[in-house]
């Protein structure tokens, strides 16, 4: 049997992505309910917390703090990315080559493609280079499977979603990282539609302790494999008590309340 592509970034075949793009997806805002969190350093750390599989970031980060933490942290390259200050259609820059990712350490690019959007033909394109660059140096590829754009009018719908999760099957992804559509039995058919890619649900704004590790457990039990995750655990007081019980809700499915208490 061939090695699974994602085995370098997952555990026991599930997987929690850090996700820490924000600063550039959003601005300082995101740090706001938690100051600390605007120093990389902080979330490197965080990093090294045994739940988390890799750490999604941008090259500047990669290179000014991944030299310290290539032994504890296993690095997911975010190829592309837009900040918030720009507005139109949804589209993304490529900030970096899977070539240069290799060199900074990568073990998996990631990559934001909005089907939909009229840059859709774009999006898929520069995927291709960002796919087949990443199979040139063993690493995997997580897309960022976010349908969106003027011609749709609801980007959060289940079929929308299961389309997101399939557009990263047929376009060569490892790991087709996409929205929770709101139901366990939602999520099964966007796991359905991916095939042999991974799934994982994106973390999305704050919600409560009870109802985010909710959701996360449904899509578990919806064949998920885990999540990419980062307002939902780098915004609150403790992220590390967050990371402890998304750890028992993903490796060892534990039930959501039992987690907490843990
Ligand atoms: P969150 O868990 O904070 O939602 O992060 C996941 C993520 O995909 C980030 O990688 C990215 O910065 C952000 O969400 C983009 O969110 P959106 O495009 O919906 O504003």
């Amino acid at each position: 049997m061939l090695p699974h592509a994602a085995d370098d970034i997952s555990r026991d075949g599930k997987s929690l992505i850090l996700a820490y793009d924000h600063g550039l997806e959003h601005g300082p805002v995101d740090f706001e309910p938690n100051p600390d969190t605007a120093d990389p350093e902080r979330i490197f750390e965080l990093a090294t917390h045994e739940a988390v599989t890799s750490l999604a970031v941008q090259k500047g980060l990669a290179e000014a703090y991944y030299p310290d933490y290539e032994d504890e942290v296993n690095l997911l390259l975010k190829l592309n990315g837009t900040s918030n200050l720009w507005m139109g259609e949804p589209d993304s820059a490529v900030n970096c080559t899977a070539e240069y990712a290799a060199e900074l350490g990568a073990d998996a690019v990631g990559f934001t493609v909005y089907g939909g959007s009229n840059h859709e033909v774009e999006m898929a394109e520069e995927f291709r280079e960002a796919q087949e660059g990443a199979r040139a140096h063993d690493m995997a590829v997580v897309m960022w499977s976010y349908p969106r754009g003027q011609g749709l009018r609801n980007d959060g719908s289940p079929e929308v979603i299961s389309y997101g999760a399939r557009l990263g099957l047929e376009l060569g992804a490892d790991v087709v990282k996409v929205k929770y559509p709101g139901s366990a039995e939602a999520m099964g058919d966007a796991v359905e539609m991916a095939g042999p890619a991974d799934v994982v649900m994106s973390g999305g704004t704050m919600r409560d302790d009870k109802a985010f590790l909710r959701n996360v457990s449904n899509a578990i039990d919806a064949g998920a494999t885990g999540i990419a995750v980062g307002r939902n655990v780098f915004q609150r007081d403790e992220p590390e008590r967050i990371l402890d019980a998304l750890e028992a809700v993903i490796f060892d499915e534990v039930d959501p309340a039992e987690a907490l208490a843990i």
